[in-house]
C-alpha cells in the first residue's frame, strides 16, 4: 500500500513553519530567520519514503495584508488551504492564539487538521499543557502534537501521524525529487536569507533577488544574482563602504551554496535599482 498527498503548513509569522518543514524533510529547503515574514512564496518540499510521498507546502505567515506584496502572500496561503489533503496548523508556545481569520477557516474546513504546538523547548510544562488543552477544546483538530522543530523533538512522531492521514495513491513526483521549484529559485532564496540576516530596518523587506545565471561546469558552478531595490540610497546601503557589506553577504551566501550544491561556487552579485524608479 502506497500513500501520497499534499500537506499545507499554515500559521502566523515566525512560529517556525519553515524550520518544521526542514526538520520533516531532514534537509534545509526553506529559508529561516528570526524575522517575521521570511517566507514570501509557497515552497514545495517533497519527502519520500518507500511507501509514502508527502508534498509539503510551506507558506508565508498569515497576517492582515497592509500592502500589495502581503496581499499576494495571503493569496498563496489561501490556495495552499484549498488544495491540500491535510492541513498542518502551526502555533508556538509564545503565540496567544491563531490569527482570527485563519482560525475560522481551520474550524470550517472538512480536511483533517493537525495542530502543532512548536518551540516546546521554550515553554514551561504546565503552561504548555494548558495551551494544548485549549487548542483541543477550541479548534477540535484531528490530531494535536507538541514539538520542537529546532531540536528535532517529536518530529518522527509527527511524520508518522501525517503518513497515517494521507490518502492511498501513487506518488505524484519521481521518488528522487525533493521540490518542484527550479534550482535558481533556491539560489535566490539563499541570498535573500543572508540579506535578511545582515541588514536592518526596511532593507530586508525592500529587496527582490533574481538568479540570472546558473551554470554547472566540471570545476565549479557559476552563479550570477541580481538584487533589486527601490532606491539609490538602498543600493548604497546594500553595497556598503568599499563594498564590504555586500562582500560579507555574498560570501555567506556562497558558503551555503557550496554546501547545498556540494560543489565549488563562483558567485557574482549585482545590485540594481528597479527600472522606472530610478529618479525617485
Ligand atoms: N527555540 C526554538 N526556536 C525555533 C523553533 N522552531 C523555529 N524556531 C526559530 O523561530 C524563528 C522563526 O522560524 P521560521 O521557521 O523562519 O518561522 P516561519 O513560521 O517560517 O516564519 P515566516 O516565514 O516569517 O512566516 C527562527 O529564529 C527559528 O530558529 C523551536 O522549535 N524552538
Ligand atoms: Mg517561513
Amino acid at each position: 500500500m502506497h500513500k501520497s498527498g499534499w500537506i499545507s503548513i499554515v500559521g502566523s509569522p515566525n512560529v517556525g513553519k519553515s524550520t518544521l518543514v526542514n526538520a520533516l524533510m531532514g534537509e534545509k529547503l526553506s529559508i529561516v530567520t528570526n524575522k517575521p515574514q521570511t517566507t514570501r512564496h509557497r515552497i514545495t518540499a517533497i519527502a519520500n519514503g518507500e511507501d509514502y510521498q508527502m508534498v509539503f507546502s510551506d507558506t508565508p505567515g498569515v497576517l492582515k495584508p497592509h500592502y500589495k506584496m502581503q496581499e499576494a502572500m495571503m493569496k498563496k496561503v489561501g490556495e495552499a488551504l484549498d488544495d491540500a489533503d491535510v492541513i498542518l496548523a502551526v502555533t508556538d508556545v509564545e503565540e496567544k492564539y491563531f490569527e482570527r481569520e485563519l482560525f475560522e477557516k481551520l474550524k470550517r474546513t472538512k480536511l483533517p487538521v493537525v495542530a502543532v504546538l512548536n518551540k516546546l523547548d521554550l515553554g514551561e510544562q504546565e503552561e504548555t499543557g494548558r495551551k494544548l488543552e485549549l487548542l483541543k477544546e477550541q479548534l477540535n483538530p484531528t490530531a494535536i502534537i507538541a514539538v520542537s522543530a529546532l531540536h528535532n523533538f517529536n518530529i518522527k512522531e509527527l511524520k508518522n501521524l501525517l503518513i497515517g492521514l494521507l490518502p492511498e495513491g501513487e506518488p505524484f513526483y519521481p521518488k528522487d525529487q525533493i521540490s518542484d521549484l527550479p534550482e535558481k529559485f533556491f539560489v535566490s532564496e539563499i541570498l535573500r536569507e543572508k540579506i535578511l540576516m545582515y541588514y536592518q530596518q526596511e532593507i530586508p523587506y525592500s529587496v527582490e533577488v533574481v538568479t540570472v545565471e546558473f551554470l554547472e561546469t566540471e570545476k565549479l558552478t557559476r552563479i550570477r544574482c541580481e538584487i533589486f531595490v527601490n532606491r539609490h540610497t538602498q543600493k548604497a546601503i546594500i553595497i556598503g563602504n568599499k563594498g564590504e557589506a555586500l562582500k560579507r553577504t555574498a560570501t555567506a551566501a556562497r558558503k551555503d551554496l557550496e554546501k547545498w550544491l556540494n560543489a565549488k561556487v563562483f558567485l557574482e552579485v549585482q545590485v540594481k535599482v528597479k527600472k522606472g524608479l530610478e529618479r525617485q
